[in-house]
C-alpha cells in the first residue's frame, strides 16, 4: 500500500544530524529522500583523510541509543575522564569531570561517525544522493533546484516536507530567507581555531623525545599523552586543546582572538613561521617536541571561525524546518553543538511520528520545545570559554570545584553541578542554565575571602543548598 504524502519527507544535508535523523525516520516508516553536497564519505575518504574528532556526551549517547547505534560505535570511542591540564612549566594536573569512571565523555571521530550513521540510514530505508547540492527554492511551485558534482548538471526535484540539516552554512536557511525574515542573527566572537597534529608514539623520532617518553615507546606505548582526558592549555585570553584519537594520535586546537586583547598574541600577528614557532615555544613548550609539523598544519590548515547563530523562526509553516547547526550553530567550548543537534533529531523524530495532525504545528511544536533550550546551551557554551581558557588554574575556581564536590557528595538530591547536568543528564540545557546560575551563586557566596575547604561554613552550605529546589529525576 503506498504511504500517504505526509510521510514523504526530504532532508538536505547528510552530516551528523542529517544521517541520524535520516535513521530515525526511516525506521519510524517515513519515506526519507536525503540530498547531500560531499560525495559519499564511505567511497572517496573524509576530509582529505585528517583526523577529527568530537566530545560525544550523554544527550549525544542517547541520539545513538534510539537509533540502536551504540555498539557501533562504543568501540571506536575513547574515554576522556577529565580535564588535563598543561600549565606553562609543563606540569600537569587531571581535573575529573565526574564522581567515577561512570561519568565521562567520549572522543570518536567524525569520519568514522559520520559513515556509520549514512549506512545505518540506508538500511533503515532512507535513499541517500550524494554530490547533491541544493542551490535555491522555488516556493510557489514547491520544487528545489540541485546541482549535481558529478556532472555539473541543475535539476528541480518536488520539494514536499524539508527538513534543513546542512549545517551553520545552510543553503536551505538562505532560501527561506528569500522569502519569510527568520530573524537571523550572527554573533561573532572575535577568536578563531586552528586544527594541528599530534602523531602516535610510535611515529615521533626519539631526539625529540623525554626520557621517560622513550622508554615508553621502546615499551609500544600509542598515545605522547595521557589518552584518557581532554587536555587543555590555559594561556588566559587564548588556549590549546587535544582530544585523542583511538589510533594514537591527538588533534590539537588553537583558539586564539583574531586581533590582538591588550598586545597579546592574535592570529593577525602570528604572520610568519618565526613568530608563530616563537609563541609556541614559550606558551606550549611542552607540546611542541609533540607535533614534528605543526609550523607546515599551522600555515596549511584554514583558520576556523567561531561565532553563534540565534534564528527567531526555525521553520516556514509546514513546507521546511532548520535543525542542528542549521538552526543554531554555537561557539564549540562545551562540546555539545552535536550533542545538541541529535537531541533535536530524537525530538523531532517523536513528534513526527506521534502527530496525526498539521505539520505546521508539529514545526511550531519543535520549536516551542527546543528553542529555550537551544539558547540556553549557546550562552552555556560562551561561558565555558572564559572557564577553560582562563579559570581552571584560578584558586578561587579550584576551591568552588572542590566546595561543589563536597556538596553534591552531601545532597545528592539537590547539589548536581552545571557541568554534570549538561554533560551526563539528559535534563533541559534551559534548566541547567538557571540551575546553575542559583547554585553559582551559593558558592561564591559560601567561598568569598575563603582560602580552602577547612574555612568554609559547612552548616551554612547545608542549609543553604536544602534551601534549592530538589532536582528532578535524572
Ligand atoms: P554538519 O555536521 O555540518 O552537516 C551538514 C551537512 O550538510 C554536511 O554534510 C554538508 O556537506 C551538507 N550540506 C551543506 N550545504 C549543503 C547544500 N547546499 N546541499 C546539500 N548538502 C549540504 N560538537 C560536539 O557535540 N562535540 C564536539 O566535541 C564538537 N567538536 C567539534 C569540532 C569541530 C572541529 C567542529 C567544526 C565542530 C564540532 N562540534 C562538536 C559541533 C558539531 O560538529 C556540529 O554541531 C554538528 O556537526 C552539527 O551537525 P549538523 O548535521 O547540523 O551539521
Ligand atoms: N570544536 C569539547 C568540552 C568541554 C571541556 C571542558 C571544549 C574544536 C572546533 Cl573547545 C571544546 C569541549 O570544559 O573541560 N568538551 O568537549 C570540545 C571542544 O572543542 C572541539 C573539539 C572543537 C570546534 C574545534
Amino acid at each position: 500500500m503506498p504511504l500517504p504524502a505526509s510521510r514523504d519527507i526530504t532532508l538536505i544535508g547528510a552530516g551528523l544530524v542529517g544521517a541520524l535523523l535520516a535513521t530515525l525516520l526511516a525506521q519510524r516508516g517515513f519515506r526519507v529522500t536525503v540530498f547531500e553536497r560531499r560525495p559519499d564519505p564511505r567511497v572517496h575518504g573524509f576530509l582529505g583523510g585528517r583526523s577529527i574528532n568530537l566530545a560525544l556526551a550523554e544527550r549525544g549517547w542517547h541520539g545513538l541509543r534510539v537509533a540502536g547505534l551504540t555498539d557501533a560505535i562504543a568501540p571506536i570511542a575513547v574515554m576522556m575522564r577529565g580535564r588535563r591540564i598543561h600549565d606553562a612549566a609543563g606540569n600537569t594536573q587531571l581535573q575529573r569531570y565526574g564522581r567515577d569512571d561512570s561519568e565521562v565523555i567520549w572522543s570518536v571521530s567524525r569520519g568514522q561517525l559520520n559513515c556509520t550513521l549514512l549506512t545505518a540510514a540506508q538500511k533503515a530505508g532512507a535513499t541517500i544522493h550524494f554530490g547533491q547540492r541544493l542551490e535555491q527554492i522555488d516556493w510557489t511551485g514547491s520544487r528545489l533546484q540541485l546541482h549535481d558534482d558529478r556532472d555539473g548538471c541543475v535539476r528541480w526535484h518536488d520539494a514536499g516536507v524539508l527538513l534543513g540539516t546542512d549545517g551553520a552554512g545552510s543553503a536551505l536557511r538562505q532560501a527561506m530567507q528569500a522569502t519569510t525574515d527568520l530573524g537571523e542573527r550572527l554573533d561573532s566572537l572575535g577568536h578563531g581555531y586552528k586544527e594541528l597534529e599530534i602523531p602516535p608514539l610510535q611515529q615521533l623520532p626519539d631526539a625529540a623525545l623525554t626520557p621517560a617518553l622513550r622508554e615508553a615507546k621502546a615499551r609500544g606505548e600509542g598515545f605522547a599523552m595521557d589518552p584518557n582526558a581532554l587536555h587543555i592549555w590555559p594561556r588566559g585570553n587564548y588556549m590549546c586543546i587535544a582530544l585523542p584519537n583511538a589510533e594514537g594520535s591527538f588533534t590539537v586546537t588553537l583558539f586564539l582572538p583574531g586581533t590582538p586583547i591588550n598586545d597579546g598574541p592574535a592570529f593577525s600577528t602570528l604572520d610568519t613561521r618565526e613568530a608563530v614557532q616563537a609563541f609556541f615555544a614559550r606558551d606550549f613548550a611542552d607540546a611542541v617536541p609533540l607535533m614534528p609539523d605543526y609550523l607546515d598544519d599551522f600555515t596549511r590548515n584554514p583558520t576556523g571561525l567561531l561565532a553563534t547563530l540565534y534564528l527567531e523562526r526555525w521553520h516556514l509553516d509546514g513546507r521546511a524546518l532548520l535543525l542542528g547547526d542549521a538552526a543554531h550553530a554555537i561557539v564549540p567550548f562545551h562540546g555539545q553543538g552535536m550533542n545538541c543537534g541529535f537531541e533535536d533529531a530524537v525530538e523531532l523524530a517523536d513528534l513526527l511520528a506521534t502527530d496525526r495532525g498539521d505539520t505546521a504545528d508539529v514545526f511550531a511544536e519543535f520549536q516551542r520545545r527546543r528553542k529555550p533550550n537551544s539558547d540556553a546551551i549557546a550562552a552555556m557554551a560562551l561561558d565555558n570559554y572564559v572557564e577553560m581558557r582562563d579559570r581552571v588554574d584560578d584558586p578561587e575556581y579550584l576551591l568552588m570545584r572542590e566546595l561543589e564536590r563536597v556538596l553534591a557528595a552531601r545532597h545528592p538530591q539537590r547539589y548536581l553541578p552545571r557541568y554534570s547536568i549538561v554533560t551526563f543528564t539528559r535534563l533541559p540545557y534551559a534548566f541547567a542554565r538557571t540551575r546553575g546560575e542559583q547554585q553559582a551563586q551559593l558558592l561564591r557566596e559560601l567561598v568569598r575571602g575563603k582560602a580552602s575547604l577547612g574555612e568554609i561554613d559547612l552548616a551554612a552550605a547545608d542549609a543553604a543548598v536544602a534551601a534549592l529546589a530538589p532536582l528532578p529525576a535524572h
